[in-house]
């Protein structure tokens, strides 16, 4: 029984101009060569011609199944195309597709893509397992959970809740040698040296409103261990070569053990690699006496959630932190000579002109790299299934839910382009400061890098964009699925034209 896993063709984001291997889909892959299942990897958008070597490779090796990774809502739209591709390519092909995504939105998922058989709500690395075994010997799946799928009658059928794996240590260290790490888009140019995004956590203990990860993962938090961490750091130094990481676990130091932990396993690696971490402000004040040790230990940056510059709003997102935790949380960090980095959520029901000035203004001061975006209703969040009672949902593209589109309303602009517009121009007025020019030629190198990057590729390109018209950035091997139909042609049944999103 061959199973192919694949990372659907994506459009890069223009502002990393980078890729990496999927943590989720490397960590799966692992886990099913340790059950010795015959497995391969494709993670179409570093090939060449993304959707033919997905057909082609289709045509030619017939998989028994393949699994469609969809890490979000973004990327939906690419997990039904190369559906619809695969099964054209080969019907008998049995295609289960998982993902944050596809797990809240199962019904809706099947129904809008025939071409997918099943959906694996949850966790993969159980319910796959199972899921091939029992098709390798055609047993029943009704008692598998987990799984989704449309019966012949075509009703929704669910066999229930799969239980969160206990403890994450029991995984095998993720199948990098099943990615193409020496792939020139496999980096993070912005941080400068040899980059890459990994994970060592699943899940949060908190439950804002917008955040799909802590509704995914039922408000649970699970860990690597510090030294299973380190293992798999020095790995990726000595085989891979990789020097710094954005770290993508959402709080990295939920637990304070957590951080003492990985700050002892560092400094006695000496490995000298740099992480960019995520957390809290209320964890970063807990832990202000570790924040020499995080340093030493390699970490330059701390990127946490801040959100809005005021309490009422922190409370209508349920971030259960006050705008006074955010304030001294930055200054602690600085203090330490760690960088900060704020995400940040604009567009907001009752959000005025006024409150946008003053939030310009108290963010402004503060942090080092502004991670501005819109508020989104990621399926499956609270905010989602609110925002949609109350009709305030305007864009049901799920292309443009990448908190970078307005997707909702807000009382005062009702016009999603005129909120696109308000978002360009904050983001425009943030980095033509000339305290922000004075970055690129800041002491600290990653940050100098940082912002030289930014400034120099990113919002230089969108400015040339903006004013003469000149293409945004896009990677050079970027084919829509719809053009490559065309190009396709005769090959192919029309239908599937009419099934591209
Ligand atoms: C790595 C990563 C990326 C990589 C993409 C990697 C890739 N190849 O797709 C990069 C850095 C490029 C990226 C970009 C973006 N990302 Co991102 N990213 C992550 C990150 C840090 C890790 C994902 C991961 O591997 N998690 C760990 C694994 C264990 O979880 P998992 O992926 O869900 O996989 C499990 C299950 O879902 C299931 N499963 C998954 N696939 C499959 C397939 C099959 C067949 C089966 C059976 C099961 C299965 O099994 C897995 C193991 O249990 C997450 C945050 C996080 N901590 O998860 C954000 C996250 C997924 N990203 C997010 C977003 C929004 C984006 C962006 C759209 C925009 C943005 N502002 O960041 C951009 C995309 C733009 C673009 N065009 O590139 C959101 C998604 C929210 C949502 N519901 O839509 C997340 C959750 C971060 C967040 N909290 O906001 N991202
Ligand atoms: S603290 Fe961050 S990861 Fe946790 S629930 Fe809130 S937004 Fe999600």
């Amino acid at each position: 029984m061959r199973f192919l896993l694949v990372d659907p063709p994506h459009k890069i984001w223009t502002i990393l101009r980078a890729w990496t291997p999927s943590p989720g889909c490397l960590q799966l892959l692992a886990y099913l060569e340790r059950e010795q299942f015959d497995i391969e990897y494709m993670d179409c958008t570093l090939n060449e011609n993304p959707w033919r070597d997905l057909e082609e490779k289709i045509r030619r090796e017939k998989p028994d199944v393949v699994g469609i990774s969809v890490i979000c809502t973004a990327f939906v739209y690419d997990g039904m195309n190369a559906a619809n591709l695969i099964k054209a390519a080969n019907p008998k092909t049995i295609v289960i597709m998982g993902g944050e995504h596809p797990s809240f939105m199962a019904e809706e998922t099947l129904r809008d893509c025939p071409a997918i058989d099943y959906i694996c709500v949850g966790e993969g690395e159980v319910t796959l397992t199972e899921f091939l075994r029992a098709i390798e010997k055609k047993e029943d799946l009704s008692k598998i959970l987990g799984l989704a799928n449309l019966n012949e009658k075509g009703k929704f059928v669910y066999t229930g809740d799969r239980p969160f794996i206990e403890d994450l240590d029991t995984l095998p260290t993720p199948a990098y040698h099943l990615a193409r790490m020496d792939h020139p888009f496999v980096t993070l140019p912005s941080e400068g040296k040899r980059g890459l995004v990994v994970n060592f956590s699943r899940g949060c203990l908190w439950d804002c409103t917008f955040c799909s990860e802590s509704a995914f993962y039922k408000k649970t938090w699970r860990r690597r261990s510090p030294k299973l961490i380190a293992d798999e750091l020095q790995l990726l130094k000595e085989k891979y070569n990789r020097d710094i990481f954005y770290v993508g676990d959402n709080t990295f130091n939920v637990k304070r053990e957590q951080g003492i932990g990985f700050i002892e396993e560092m400094l006695k690696r000496k490995t000298n690699q740099h992480f960019w971490l995520q957390s809290r402000a209320d964890l970063v004040i807990r832990d202000e006496d570790l924040l020499d040790g995080f340093r030493e230990a390699g970490v330059y940056q701390f990127m946490m959630g801040l959100e809005y510059h005021s309490d009422s709003v922190l409370k209508d997102i349920k971030k259960h932190q006050t705008v006074e935790q955010a304030v001294k949380a930055m200054e602690l960090l600085k203090e330490h000579k760690l960088m900060v980095m704020a995400t940040l959520l604009i567009g907001h029901w009752d959000e005025t002109e006024k409150d946008r000035k003053e939030f310009f203004n108290f963010f402004g001061k503060y942090v080092d790299h502004f991670g501005l975006n819109l508020i989104t209703p990621l399926p499956g969040t609270p905010l989602f299934y609110q925002m949609k009672q109350l009709g305030r949902i305007k864009d049901w593209d799920f292309r443009n839910y990448d908190y970078l589109h307005a997707v909702m309303s807000a009382k005062e602009v009702d016009d999603l382009e005129q909120l696109n517009l308000i978002y360009r121009d904050i983001m425009r007025r943030y980095y033509w400061r000339p305290r922000e020019m004075f970055k690129m030629f800041s002491p600290n190198p990653i940050l100098r890098h940082h912002h030289r990057y930014y400034i120099t590729k990113v919002a230089f390109n969108i400015m040339m964009h903006e004013v003469f018209g000149t293409p945004i950035w896009v990677q050079p091997n970027y084919q829509e699925y719809k053009d490559y139909l065309v190009e396709r042609g005769e090959g192919l049944p029309k239908e599937l034209m009419a099934l591209a999103k």
